[in-house]
């Protein structure tokens, strides 16, 4: 099964929607096997967003993710990667359309709060960031037979 990492940035937790996000992902259907409410320090932003850093807004975005606490997740589904990217939007949250996150509680591309790996590869890389293998947690669901055919 495949699992991706999600961060509800500081501007969700500053704004009070951990839960409204949260929600949207339990909601669509994604299993929540991590999560822990952190502080990003500078090193583990810079691998994080490494791939970004010579891009001019890699200072702001180091600033704005070791700004406040974070909540980070693990989600797993088949298609994990692919459900919460489009559960987010796009990353500008103006073009974004409504009923993603991005496009129904956001206006500004610097302020777009929550993060979702962008490919498998992404996934793998950046959850042994955020996580330990003990900390993704194994169970099983008593409505996933309702959820798949
Ligand atoms: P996403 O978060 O949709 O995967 P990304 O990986 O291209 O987007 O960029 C990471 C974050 O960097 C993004 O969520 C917000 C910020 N960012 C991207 N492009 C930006 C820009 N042109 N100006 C300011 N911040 C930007
Ligand atoms: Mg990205």
């Amino acid at each position: 099964m495949e699992c991706t990492l999600v961060l509800v940035k500081p501007d969700g937790v500053q704004r009070g929607l951990i839960g409204e996000i949260i929600s949207r992902l339990e909601r669509r259907g994604l299993k929540l096997v991590g999560m822990k409410l952190m502080k990003v320090d500078d090193a583990l932003a810079r691998q994080h967003y490494g791939e970004h850093v010579d891009r001019p807004f890699f200072a702001g975005l180091v600033d704005f993710i070791t700004s406040s606490p974070v909540v980070a997740m693990a989600w797993e589904a088949e298609n994990a990667v692919e459900a919460v990217r489009s559960t987010m939007g796009q990353t500008n949250p103006t073009t974004s359309p409504p009923g993603t996150i991005r496009g129904d509680l956001a206006l500004d591309i610097g302020r777009n709060l929550v993060h979702g790996s962008d490919s498998p590869e992404s996934a793998q890389r950046e959850l042994a960031l955020f996580f330990t293998a003990a900390e993704l947690v194994d169970y099983t669901r008593a409505n996933d037979g309702w959820m798949k055919e």
